[in-house]
């Protein structure tokens, strides 16, 4: 490749440069066509441009001593018909190596933003070359979503938030919601908009959740976060509502802060039976309505506080 790209550049008198920061001057020649080289690096983050009505040669460069490897190490360009934006083995994709990786060449004609992706589709890595009048792109990054909550519906939690603004100039595409266990492992949904709904998460255990915003800009920074406490853990408005049982109350709770809100429902025997999730000991026959008043009011005076 590497040779070919010399004796091409030779015939046809590319000029290239490109600097250590990430940042490419593209110059055209006298036939119009330019080189763009995206370092590897860049690739799924950096801000490629290019200028409209120029005929473009796009490379990605892998530097020595980087093995390229995995998903991102593979690009197509569904909105250039090379590819669909599906997950798909089978269809057209460039592996990368090292060296200078010859990837496309076309001629964008009007402004716009190209989708490329790697095999997987815009659901895993993906970034933009943008196509401006000028070759610059000075659009903003999107926002962070904001107010995020969570809430439990047995092993399925409903992620909510408000959507930022869309930057002048930029679309946002989505939502890249992540939760994360105690024990670091993550979950990831892509998304067009709130809410999320994650499936099989487990009971015993909380979850940090952050969104981070896709747009044809950029992804949002990602720094807004919700814990969402374990199922039952934490009671401050506490409701209990007779089932036909004398030995069992449906207790709802909320806990609300400025940081977590969590809603669970749990049925619970409270006949001489100690509750380690709502801290209600040995509730006996006679004291149970006495006792979960208290409960009650405890509960309520505590939410009265914290509520926001
Ligand atoms: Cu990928």
């Amino acid at each position: 490749m590497n040779i070919i790209k010399k004796t091409l550049s030779a015939i046809l008198g590319f000029a290239l440069v490109y600097t250590v920061s990430g940042h490419y001057d593209l110059s055209a020649k006298a036939d119009d066509t330019t080189t763009l080289v995206t370092e590897y690096s860049d690739l799924w983050s950096g801000n490629i441009t290019v200028k409209a009505g120029t005929a473009v040669k796009w490379y990605v460069n892998v530097p020595e001593g980087t093995e390229p490897k995995g998903c991102g190490a593979t690009v197509k360009i569904p909105d250039l018909g090379f590819g669909t934006d599906t997950n798909n083995k089978d269809e057209g994709h460039i592996t990368l190596v090292q060296g200078e990786n010859f990837i496309y060449e076309f001629t964008p004609e009007t402004e716009r933003d190209i989708l490329f992706t790697c095999r997987m589709g815009s659901s895993c890595h993906h970034n933009y070359i943008h196509v401006t009048a000028d070759g610059t792109y000075k659009t903003a990054k999107p926002s962070d979503a904001t107010n995020i909550s969570a809430e439990r519906n047995g092993s399925n939690v409903t992620v909510s938030f408000t959507a930022p603004q869309s930057p002048n100039g930029a679309k946002i595409t989505g939502y890249k919601v992540t939760a994360t266990d105690e024990s670091g492992k993550r979950k990831k949904l892509t998304i067009n908009e709130s809410p999320a709904v994650f499936e099989g998460l487990e009971a015993d255990q909380s979850y940090t959740f952050n969104v981070i915003t896709l747009a044809t800009s950029g992804d949002s920074a990602g720094d807004n976060e919700f814990v969402l406490s374990k199922a039952a853990n934490k009671t401050e408005n506490v409701t209990t509502e007779a089932n036909g049982s004398d030995n069992a109350v449906t207790i709802s709770a909320t806990t609300a802060s400025s940081t977590s809100t969590a809603t669970s429902t749990t049925t619970a025997s409270v006949k001489r039976q100690r509750s380690p999730q709502t801290g209600v000991a040995d509730v006996g026959t006679t004291g149970s309505v006495i006792d979960i008043s208290a409960l009650i009011l405890l509960f309520t005076s505590r939410s009265k506080r914290k509520n926001i």
